[in-house]
């Protein structure tokens, strides 16, 4: 496995020396936001963990490598080459063998950050089960993984692109933990309530941090959602938001979009509608899971994991 794994020059350093580390994922900068915002975005979230006493990560496959924490050119790379493909846990033999670039999702982030020996991750939102899913199994690899890969992930809830509801059904079928953090209703990603409740709520990173140290004490395998709902003077109300994704998804539905560009696709359409405005709540977003992350990463130090 080592001569898969590629490390930077700071990761190595901090795991060395047991430092708290967050990973961050690259199919956001790749798939998920335009450039040049998406390289501004990456560099300024890992700042704001380093700034929060802990060490960004960022996963990417290049050259055959899972590389765990990117240096500024590759980085640089997963912001603008368009040839970037899209890699979740059943993508990883072939980009590696076949030694092209590809974007992890939250799916394969979890899995780099576990061979890694990372236990923290901090994103915009998770995939989960599409609307109409129960025609198209459209389910995101990313709820499989969390079932059986113990890392942690911080998210501002999920799309409501995305079945919500029977998202959370499927996350306590696989049981994973959904914390909500300093809330009792599972945010809805650029909205902070969706109607859903999580299953529990924390007030501190510390608390969480002792839940996931508890989990995985006890041999618990498996990851977990810490939902952090987006900032009140980002959020975009949840009616106002609903509306536009409904466009979306008949434009998704008219051009014949399947599979894993559903996705992609209705990120940039969104944007499209709300005139920039979904772009800059998704940035805001993820800065804040940052910060929490990277403050249960240092907690979790504390309690010596
Ligand atoms: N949701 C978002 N932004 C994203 C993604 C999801 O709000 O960028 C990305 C993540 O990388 C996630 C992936 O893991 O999409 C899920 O894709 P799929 O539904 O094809 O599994
Ligand atoms: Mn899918």
């Amino acid at each position: 496995m080592k001569e898969y794994m590629s490390y930077s020059e700071e990761v190595k350093h901090a795991l060395v020396h047991d430092l708290p580390i967050v990973a961050l994922e690259t199919t956001i900068i790749s798939h998920g936001m335009p450039y040049p915002q998406n390289r501004e975005m990456a560099i300024e979230v890992e700042q704001i963990i380093r700034d929060h006493g802990a060490v960004p990560a960022t996963i990417g496959f290049m050259d055959g490598k899972i590389k765990v924490g990117l240096n500024a050119s590759e980085l640089e790379e997963f912001a603008t080459n368009k040839d970037v493909a899209k890699v979740s846990r059943r993508d990883i033999p072939y980009i590696l063998s076949s030694r092209k670039i590809g974007a992890a999702t939250v799916a394969a982030t979890m899995i780099g950050a576990q061979l890694a020996g990372i236990q923290m991750f901090a994103t915009g939102g998770i995939g989960g089960v599409h609307r109409e899913g129960e025609i198209t199994w459209d389910v995101s690899a990313d709820l499989t993984e969390l079932a059986q890969t113990s890392v942690a992930v911080v998210c501002a809830g999920c799309k409501s692109i995305l079945d919500i509801g029977r998202t959370l059904e499927y996350l306590e079928t696989a049981g994973v933990p959904v914390v909500g953090y300093q809330t009792k209703g599972f945010p809805a990603f650029y909205s902070r309530e969706s109607g859903f409740a999580v299953q529990t709520s924390m007030e501190s990173p510390e608390k969480a941090a002792e839940m996931l140290s508890t989990k995985w004490k006890m041999g618990l395998k498996g990851g977990a959602v810490i939902a952090n709902p987006i900032p009140e003077a980002d959020a975009i109300p949840y009616e106002e938001i609903e509306q536009i994704i409904v466009q979306a998804m008949h434009e998704a539905y008219q051009y014949g979009i399947s599979g894993k560009q559903v996705t992609p696709f209705m990120l940039a359409k969104v944007k499209e509608l709300t005139n920039g405005r979904s772009l800059e709540a998704n940035i805001a977003l993820v800065k804040n899971n940052a910060k929490l992350a990277a403050q249960i990463a240092v907690a979790l130090k504390q309690n010596g994991n």
